[in-house]
C-alpha cells in the first residue's frame, strides 16, 4: 500500500513539474515574439512591418505613417540613437563584455551562439531571449534606466553556465 502511494506521489510530481517547465517556456516563447517587432524610434511604441521607410539604405519601422512623416524632416536626430551592437554568447561567456548606451537610446541587440543553446537575461530590463547557433536574434529596447546591468546567460549551457556575464552600461 505504501509502495502504491509512494509511486502515485512520485509521478503527480513529475507531472506538476512538467507543466511548470512548460509554462515557463511558453512565457520565454512570448517574450521573443514581442522583442522581435522592433521599436519606433520616433515614439518608442512597437513597431509594425507595414509601416516602413528607407532611408540612405537602411529600412526603418515605425508605429504609424505619422512617425514616417515625424523622422523625414530629421532623420539623424533618431538614427543617432539607435545603437547597434553583435553579441557572440559562448561556453562560458559573452562577446563584447560591455554594451554601453546613454540613457534614452534604442538598444539594439544582434544576438548569436557560438556553439551551445544559451540565453540572453538581463533582468531589469525584462529581456530574456534564448539564442542559437548560426541564428541572430534582435533583442530591441529603450535603454530609459540608467546603471550597470549584468547580463547573464538563462539557458543551462554547461559547468560555466554561472560564470557567464556582460554588462549592459546606460550612462545618463
Ligand atoms: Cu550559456
Amino acid at each position: 500500500m505504501r509502495l502504491i502511494f509512494n509511486i502515485i506521489l512520485i509521478w503527480a510530481l513529475g507531472l506538476t513539474l512538467t507543466y511548470a517547465n512548460e509554462g515557463h517556456h511558453m512565457m520565454r516563447e512570448a517574450s521573443k515574439v514581442q522583442q522581435n517587432l522592433g521599436i519606433c524610434p520616433v515614439i518608442h511604441e512597437p513597431a509594425s512591418k507595414e509601416y516602413s521607410y528607407t532611408y540612405e539604405g537602411k529600412t526603418y519601422y515605425f508605429c504609424c505613417p505619422m512617425c514616417i512623416e515625424e523622422f523625414k524632416k530629421e532623420p539623424q536626430k533618431y538614427i543617432t540613437k539607435i545603437k547597434e551592437f553583435n553579441l557572440e554568447a559562448y561556453q562560458f561567456g559573452f562577446s563584447p563584455e560591455v554594451i554601453e548606451v546613454k540613457k534614452g537610446d534604442i538598444a539594439k541587440i544582434l544576438a548569436i551562439s557560438r556553439d551551445v543553446p544559451h540565453g540572453v537575461y538581463i533582468e531589469e530590463y525584462n529581456i530574456n531571449v534564448p539564442v542559437k547557433k548560426d541564428q541572430t536574434q534582435r533583442i530591441e529596447f529603450v535603454a530609459d534606466k540608467n546603471g550597470e546591468f549584468d547580463i547573464l546567460c538563462s539557458i543551462y549551457c554547461g559547468k560555466g553556465h554561472n560564470t557567464m556575464k556582460a554588462m549592459l552600461v546606460v550612462k545618463e
